[in-house]
């Protein structure tokens, strides 16, 4: 089994027992790993409780609010890291958003203010929280993000995720390149389908998964642990050679031509 005893991983992206971020987190903790949650806040702070009551059962020792179109919550955050815990061992990205209309219709109907969220959000989060990671990994440390297929290949309605996924990737090997001098690996995870909040606010997810229950080489989707085990395997010494690689848990769909 995976060790990851007294290892400090930071989960971001956790928003309800659905997300893939909270499946990770769950690996993490089975392996031993020290938590650290951060949620995205809102006025209300009904994130913040759903959050904390899904994830007191991991006993995080950190649990911070971080909006990443915040610079100061970002700040914040990264402060209480280095004061509660000084390193960091392991970094987990789980975040991604595009506006609703801007996932459905005509790509080329995209907006410039739609673009730039997505890309803001989905792609651009990863170099600032590796920024900031990067000087409390001075013992190494491994990076982690979830993407997905659509940044690969033209997926229906996927639009400008896929672009912000593709640029995640991109991203994914010019932080593995600048990193790994310090011994810091980073990687992707590319998904199957799942579902979960963000992707049943999409339609059709349905129809997806159908399909990848007909087409894939194992004849279903994957699990959310299935990608924490994963996430596991590339936090622990087993996974010490891959950097700037993206590891497909999809059931195999992917190589599938038809
Ligand atoms: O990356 C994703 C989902 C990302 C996502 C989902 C939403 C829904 C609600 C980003 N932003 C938003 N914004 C919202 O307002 N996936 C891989 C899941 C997903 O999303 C799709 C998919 C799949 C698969 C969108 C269209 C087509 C397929």
């Amino acid at each position: 089994m995976i060790n990851l005893t007294d290892k400090k991983a930071l989960v971001t992206g956790i928003a309800n027992n659905r997300s893939i971020a909270w499946g990770i987190a769950q690996q993490l903790h089975t392996a031993g790993a020290n938590l650290g949650i951060t949620y995205l806040p809102d006025d209300r702070g009904r994130m913040e409780k759903k959050v904390m009551e899904l994830t007191a059962p991991l006993q995080p020792s950190l649990f911070l609010p971080c909006n990443v179109q915040d610079e100061q919550q970002i700040k914040t955050a990264f402060a209480a890291i280095a004061e509660k815990w000084e390193q960091l061992d392991i970094l987990v990205h789980c975040l991604a958003f595009a506006n609703r209309d801007d996932l459905t219709g005509d790509f080329s109907a995209t907006s410039r203010e739609g673009f730039r969220t997505a890309l803001e959000v989905s792609a651009y989060s990863l170099v600032q929280l590796a920024h900031h990671a990067k000087p409390l990994m001075s013992k190494g440390g491994s990076i982690i993000t979830l993407t997905y297929l659509g940044g690969v290949r033209v997926v229906p309605n996927y639009n400008v995720m896929g672009v912000a996924k593709a640029a995640l990737e991109m991203n994914v090997r010019y932080l593995a390149a600048e990193l790994g001098v310090h011994n810091i690996r980073v990687n992707g995870i590319s998904a199957g389908p799942i579902r979960t909040l963000a992707s049943s606010a999409v339609g059709g997810i349905l129809d997806m998964i159908h399909h990848v229950e007909a087409v894939a080489p194992l004849k279903r989707t994957v699990t959310q642990t299935e990608v924490g085990n994963t996430a596991a395997f590339l936090s622990s010494e087993l996974s010490s050679g891959i950097t700037g690689q993206i590891i497909y848990v999809d059931s195999g769909y992917s190589i599938m031509g038809m």
